[in-house]
Parts: C-alpha cells; structure tokens; sequence
C-alpha cells in the first residue's frame, strides 16, 4: 500500500495539487532532469495524482522537490492530465500559498527551480504572491491555420513557460460563454497546429491556445486550453507572459505598465514586464490562491484503479 501527501489549493478557481510526500526519489539532478525520470520511469505516479478516481482533469499536479540550490526555496515539476509542463504560473502562486500555510515560508523572495528555468516569487503581507517568470518571447505574428468547421484563423505564436497559440475571439470570449463550444473551438485549433506541422521554436508542440476578448474590469478577458482538453479557471501565468511578450513586440504595452488580465471565470492576474535580451521580456504576474484541501491519497495493492483510470 502506497501513500501519498496532499496539500490542495487554487489560483483564481484553477487548482493545484502539490505533492508532499509519497512519490519515488527522483535524485538530486536539476528539475528538468528529475521531470524526464519522472516521466520516463514514474508515470503512473503522475497518474494516480490526477486522474479519476482520487483526481479530475481540471487538477495541476506539483512535486515539491529538494531544490538543487541550496539558496533556492523548493523545486517544483508541474503535471496534468496528459503529461508535464514546463512552467505553471497559477501552480507558483499555489505553491507559495501552501508552504506559508504549512508555515514552512515567511513574506518575502523565494527562488523556485522549474524544469525550465528558476521563477522569483514574493509571498506578500497580504497573502498575495507575484511571480518573475522565465523571459517569455513571440515566436511568430499572425500565423495561419487552416481549422476544419472553422476556417483560417490567425494567432500568434509565443513562449511563456510553456507554448501559446494566442487568437483574438472577441465574440467568443465574453462573459457568460458557451466554455464547452470554447473548448470544442481552442481544441480544434490545436489539432489543426498539430496536423499541419505549425509549431514552436526548436520543433515544440504548441500545446496551449489563448483566446481573447474583451472585459469590463480587466484589459482583457482570456480563455486558455490546457493540453488535456481542460481549461484554466484562472487567467494563465504563463500564458499571460506570453500574451505580455505579444503586446511588448507590438508596442502596445511599455515596460512597468499593469496588464489587467481576466479569466473565463472572471478571475484576475495583474501583470507587467521588464525588458530582457534578445527581444524577450521578462514577465511578473501576481494573483492569490487559497488553500482547498489536506488530505492523504491512499493506494491499496488490491485496488485495480490505483493508478488512475485511463481515458
Ligand atoms: O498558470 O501557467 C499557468 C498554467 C498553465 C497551465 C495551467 N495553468
């Protein structure tokens, strides 16, 4: 019988699972390395976290881990129902949230490893937490694809952490919308960037799509697919660096100006950026999460769904 230690929060309505205990020794290697282990060796680790019974698509998983730097807080490997990310913004904040509730952090700076770069988060006075991202960069402007049912759309394609496709849809995303046609509509535009080989830097996936339209409270209102079909309740850390990268290599926002981002469900994330080089910039973006769950997955050799029920 395996157990495992939970700490469940969400960021804005998007949740985070953090993992505190239970799982196998990944080592000491950077978090990148400790994600392919995981990956390649433990993946039903992954599984049993997320998948039904004990999970549900909509859940982020977070390892915490030993960091390699010893000035480091924590080191974290971000999952989900399909697989591992690279960076998780929402994941970040929840992280935060949890080690001040388990009183393991005070307010402050804290250096965190991710498989794809260390993020600076601040825990602040107030319970709310900011987050210098990973420099986020567009990749390419207006590109086109072909979507079956729905014609050529145009987005651009840009790095956060992870990979966006980031489409206006003015009259889609609006308050009150349709979410299943959304996902329906964001879900066919990924398949249709998969089929015709329309990727990111260095041949990635792009394996998340942005859509927008406008908000009354927030500069703008965001719908996000995540890779396993579930979408972001909160507004997207890394895709709101992304969407940040797009309006800095546009002109339509100056380094330091606040970008009031909204989710689907009217959550919001305030962000700004500093200039970095090569034409990236380096995001911050900061929200709140509160604490949902404590609890102790169990695992019982006998139980023929101990690791999750496939889709
Ligand atoms: O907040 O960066 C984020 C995120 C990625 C996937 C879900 N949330």
């Amino acid at each position: 019988m395996h157990r495992i230690s939970i700490l469940d929060s969400h960021t804005g309505g998007e949740p985070t699972r953090l993992v505190l205990d239970g799982f196998p020794d990944l080592g000491t290697g950077s978090m990148a390395e400790r994600r392919r282990l995981l990956a390649e060796k433990h993946d039903s680790w992954r599984k049993t976290v997320i998948l039904e019974p004990r999970g549900s698509d909509v859940l982020v998983g977070a390892l915490l881990c030993k960091p390699v730097d010893p000035a480091a807080t924590a080191g974290v490997i971000f999952f989900n129902n399909t697989g591992y990310l690279g960076m998780c913004g929402h994941g970040t904040i929840g992280l935060l949230a949890s080690l001040a509730w388990l009183g393991r952090i005070e307010a402050g700076e804290h250096r965190i490893e991710t498989p794809v770069g260390t993020v600076v988060a601040t825990l602040h006075d107030d319970g709310s937490v900011s987050v210098r991202n990973v420099p986020a960069y567009r990749h390419r402007k207006a590109v086109a694809v072909d979507v079956p049912g729905h014609g050529t759309v145009h987005g651009d394609i840009a790095w956060g952490g992870n990979w966006f496709f980031l489409v206006d849809a003015p009259g889609h995303v609006v308050p009150g919308a349709d979410r299943a046609a959304l996902t329906e509509y964001a879900w066919a535009i990924c398949q249709a960037l998969d089929a015709q080989g329309i990727r990111g830097r260095g041949d990635a996936r792009i394996d998340h799509i942005e859509l927008f339209g406008a908000d009354e409270d927030a500069d703008s209102r965001n719908f996000v697919l995540c890779p396993g079909k579930a979408y972001d309740r909160s507004p997207c850390g890394t895709g709101t660096s992304a969407k940040l990268a797009c309006l800095a290599a546009d002109g339509k926002l100056a380094p330091g100006q606040v970008w009031r981002q909204s989710s689907i469900i009217g959550s919001q994330f305030q962000a700004s950026y500093e200039p970095g080089e090569h034409g990236e910039v380096i995001p911050t973006l900061r929200g709140r999460a509160h604490i949902s769950g404590e609890t102790t997955l169990i695992l019982q050799d006998d139980d023929p769904f101990r690791w999750g029920i496939e889709p």
